[in-house]
């Protein structure tokens, strides 16, 4: 399928992220203000546990955000760390538009986003203060990905309180120009302090308005040792198509981590400057959710390698 203009996000609940974006790219916006409008819906959703309000804290109790967004013109924005802030995207965008930095995080995102009138909230909700109560028993290190099928993935919690993820999302207008976002509470009881690849520029996102744009979610450490997005993008340059470009992302994951790969989930999202999009991921379970004038909900489940 190929096509302006166009959204795909990652995992099932990206279909109503899309169609926020949908909102602004049918009346011919700017792709910019089509991503940045779709994982807001995904930020503001508290029956999601891994994006902003409603995302679990770190392993003392804290909920802190990463995210980025990156413009046709190469123009980008980070926070990292970032808490009390719900839409870490839109903080994310005004260090884009309103710094000479690319990156702000903890303390100085904050003050930041308080001094441009966004309003200190708190992020953790009673679910996810029950579910962080609950890990504290144990505290048991092991990575929380969305993998089917694979029991320690949803042993700690029934239904499927862990079937969601990170948000990445690429946009191509009816102009022709790319953009994305990525927004995240990253990875659940994670340690204070620590950053994953989602506001991490080339690692969860990466747009060059000339070939395509790539995002990611999953564990973000294996994604920031290969700069994983980046390399989705380069590949494509290379004339790779999407899915060809992602799975080659993957198993340089593989190749890298053999033993590390079988027990996480990576996944990788790309769209082209021509419309055309595609997948690839480590583990089963992995889904995105394309919207374009023909369809605003489809779901589509990503390939993978294990
Ligand atoms: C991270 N990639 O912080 C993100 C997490 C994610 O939980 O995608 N899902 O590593």
């Amino acid at each position: 399928a190929a096509g302006k203009p166009v959204v795909i996000s990652t995992w099932d609940f990206g279909v109503a992220a899309n169609q926020a974006a949908w909102e602004v790219l049918k009346n011919k916006g700017r792709a910019l203000d089509a991503v940045e409008r779709g994982v807001k819906v995904a930020e503001a959703d508290l029956s999601n546990p891994t994006v902003g309000k409603g995302g679990y804290p770190d392993r003392d109790g804290h909920v802190t955000l990463d995210a980025c967004i990156m413009d046709e013109l190469g123009n980008c924005g980070a926070v990292a760390a970032l808490e009390h802030v719900t839409h870490a995207i839109s903080v994310a965008r005004l260090v884009m538009e309103k710094t000479p930095h690319v990156m702000l995080v903890g303390e100085g995102a904050l003050q930041f986003a308080l001094d441009n009138g966004f309003v200190r909230e708190n992020l953790l909700i009673p679910s996810s203060e029950k579910a962080w109560k609950e890990w504290l028993k144990e505290k048991q290190y092991k990575p929380i990905i969305n993998i089917e099928n694979k029991s320690f993935n949803t042993e700690r919690l029934p239904g499927n309180q862990y079937n969601h993820d990170t948000i990445g999302m690429l946009a191509l207008d009816a102009h022709g120009n790319l953009s994305g976002a990525c927004t995240t509470s990253g990875m659940a009881f994670k340690m204070r302090g620590r950053v994953g690849d989602s506001p991490i520029i080339g690692a969860g996102l990466y747009v060059d308005n000339e070939v395509g744009g790539a995002t990611s979610t999953g564990v973000g450490e294996e994604v920031i040792r290969t700069v994983g997005s980046f390399l989705v993008v380069e590949l494509m340059r290379q004339g790779y198509p999407p899915e060809a470009a992602c799975k080659e992302a993957v198993e340089r994951i593989v190749k890298k981590k053999p033993a590390t790969a079988k027990e996480i989930q990576v996944g990788f999202l790309a769209l082209n400057k021509k419309g055309e999009y595609g997948s690839y991921a480590l583990q089963s379970g992995f889904t995105y959710a394309v919207c374009n004038k023909d369809k605003q909900d489809l779901i589509v489940k990503g390939k993978h390698i294990f």
